[in-house]
């Protein structure tokens, strides 16, 4: 299976800065690390980072026919992106939202998200170890699916 991993804005500071919150990885080692987990499971991985929405979007959408599954941090548009949003349903590519930080336990801002309700799964406050939660999810409810169609 292939998987896409989209990280949204600031995620290219992972490791740089607030490491308190975001942990001390950087995002380039962090995907690394992903890849390599995720060939363990016999799929692999393609990821994108950009601070810009228009950019996820069009990622999304270059992402129909060849991506089986979306992992998305989606940062801050999170909170405010029913673009996001549109074009995740537009794919109908399953995908798993996750978060480094609670939001949950954050401002009240950060606890409102506009893709939750529609992703296969929600994955917060796990730091950066809950990419690979995401990536093993993702891996299992792809080899249900095809077990069971
Ligand atoms: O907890 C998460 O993963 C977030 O998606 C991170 C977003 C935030 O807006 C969401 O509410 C929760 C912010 C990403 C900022 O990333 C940084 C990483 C290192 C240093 C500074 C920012």
């Amino acid at each position: 299976m292939n998987i896409l991993i989209l990280n949204g804005p600031n995620l290219n500071l992972l490791g740089k800065r607030e490491p308190d919150i975001y942990g001390a990885q950087t995002l380039q080692d962090l995907m690394t690390d992903c890849s390599a987990y995720a060939e363990q499971l016999n799929h692999s991985v393609t990821h994108f980072q950009s601070n810009a929405e228009h950019e996820i979007v069009n990622a999304i959408h270059d992402a129909m026919n060849t991506i089986d599954f979306i992992v998305i941090n989606p940062g801050a548009f999170t909170h405010t992106s029913i673009a996001l949003r549109d074009a995740l349903l537009g794919v109908n590519i399953p995908f798993i939202e996750i978060h480094i930080s609670n939001v949950h336990a954050r401002e009240t801002f950060r606890q409102h998200s506009y893709l939750s309700d529609i992703a296969s799964g929600v994955i917060v406050g796990c730091g950066t170890h809950g990419y690979k939660l995401a990536i093993e999810s993702a891996a299992q409810q792809f080899n249900h699916q095809q077990k069971n169609g």
